[in-house]
């Protein structure tokens, strides 16, 4: 099979370089960044739009699960246009991410943030220049994930590991923080080994329809996913906590339909149990996780990490998938279709 080389290829591919870059970068802000401890505050918010939006949805789940702290995240819109929806009593921290830094409704969201008096404001992006990276309490910028694409890949994984070692650190869990070191290695040796397996879901005439299951943090990462395939290949996806799919959107499942499993393994069993379903209905199942599943294809990520701190290892290989299927269908991963790299609002 020839491989037909594009921007986004290369920027999945290169991913585990860039996040050793990123956790270089976060080694060294690592002193700074421990003030912001979230019990300082009353909740803490993440926000964002498209899939920076899904990256606050992930962030927000592990810091609450780590810290113990509240934490929920908003489209950066709704911070906006309906802060009385979002904003409790009580000093807020607010972590702004964006790739480009200059997305006019996240920018508009932490100018009210912070002429309101909410709080403290750290800003995640990756160019140092642009307005957002100049606005923060505290700016965290991660130039690795830079990338030529419209959709987001590499600079979505190295933004999400930001705030994953933001909850290691707040958490107070050095050894968590140390063992990010350790993805690098393990995300290189999955997509050498599933590079094919993407190759093969995504050239398959067969399926028509994509789902994507995440519990707890990986929801936002599913969420992610299935935009990617929504962005890059123009499929009909969608993402749902895992065991909602079965409160209705099973009823989609056909023989096209492929239903991807970010599963964990906490809940490995119940997790399983709703592909089970899947496959009795004559759906075609795709299990990753630390473990290989009994049934079905799978990605066993083998990376001997803490559940909290190794869910970054799901996204290559469902980015893979989408640009596979975009390539196939020949369509341009790099520009899709009705889409700008941002959005900005006159
Ligand atoms: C966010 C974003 C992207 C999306 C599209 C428009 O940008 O919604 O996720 O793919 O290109 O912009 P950013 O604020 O993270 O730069």
């Amino acid at each position: 099979m020839t491989m037909i080389n594009t921007f986004t290829r290369q920027e999945i591919l290169s991913q585990p370089g860039a996040w050793v870059a990123a956790l270089e970068i976060l080694q060294e802000q690592r002193v700074g960044l421990q003030v912001f401890n979230p019990d300082r505050y009353s909740q803490v918010l993440f926000t964002g739009c498209g899939s920076t939006y899904y990256l606050a949805l992930s962030a927000a789940a592990l810091t609450q699960a780590l810290t113990g702290q509240p934490s929920r995240a908003f489209p950066a819109s709704e911070l906006w246009l309906s802060p009385q929806t979002c904003y409790t009593a009580g000093r807020t921290l607010l972590v702004a991410v964006s790739r480009s830094g200059e997305t006019t409704e996240t920018l508009r969201a932490c100018q009210a943030f912070l002429a309101e008096g909410r709080g403290d404001l750290i800003t995640l992006c990756c160019y140092p220049d642009l307005p957002l990276a100049k606005m923060g309490t505290f700016n965290l910028v991660l130039p690795s994930g830079q990338e030529q694409s419209v959709a987001q890949t590499r600079a979505f994984s190295s933004l999400f590991l930001g705030t994953v070692a933001l909850a290691c650190l707040w958490s107070h869990r050095d050894d968590l923080f140390d063992s990010l070191s350790r993805l690098p290695e393990a995300g290189k040796r999955i997509l050498e080994k599933y590079a094919s397996l993407a190759a093969e879901l995504g050239a398959d005439e067969g399926l028509d329809r994509f789902y994507f299951l995440g519990s707890g943090p990986r929801y936002g990462l599913a969420c992610e996913l299935s935009l990617k395939m929504k962005e890059m290949s123009l499929s009909h996806s969608e993402p749902f906590h895992f065991l909602e799919f079965r409160h209705g959107p099973k009823s989609m499942v056909t023989s096209k339909a492929l239903v991807v499993g970010l599963r964990s393994s906490a809940n490995a069993g119940k997790e399983s149990a709703v592909l089970e379903d899947v496959a009795a209905l004559g759906g075609r199942i795709l299990t990753m996780g630390e473990e290989s599943a009994d049934r079905g294809r799978t990605v066993a990520f083998r990376s001997g990490l803490d559940e909290a701190v190794r869910d970054v290892l799901y996204l290559p290989v469902g980015q893979l998938i989408a640009l596979e299927r975009s390539l196939s269908k020949g369509l341009n991963p790099d520009r899709p279709t009705n889409l700008d790299t941002v959005v900005i609002l006159s």
